[in-house]
């Protein structure tokens, strides 16, 4: 496997894993994603209320409540950018 395929792999499977938990298993709720962040990211907790609106609002771009593995995509993307920049 190449080093990307390896990559997108890794990704899949923190995605499922979180997704996983609670409610639909191809989707993150808030609570997911909180504990993906604070988890994966080392994110401080507790993270406040609004700190995660703020995020699960930058990665919901369909508006439906919940983050598709597409979405959740575009935002690791968009870190990595962020962070190599
Ligand atoms: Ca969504």
């Amino acid at each position: 496997m190449s080093q990307l395929m390896k990559a997108m792999d890794l990704l899949r499977t923190i995605f499922d894993k979180y997704a996983g938990k609670e409610g639909a298993k191809d989707t993150l709720t808030k609570k997911e994603l909180a504990e993906l962040l604070r988890t994966e990211l080392g994110e401080p907790e507790p993270q406040s209320k609004a700190e995660v609106d703020k995020f699960f609002g930058m990665l919901d771009n369909d508006g439906d409540g919940v983050i598709s593995f597409e979405e959740y995509v575009t935002f690791v993307a968009a870190i990595t950018v962020m962070l190599s920049s």
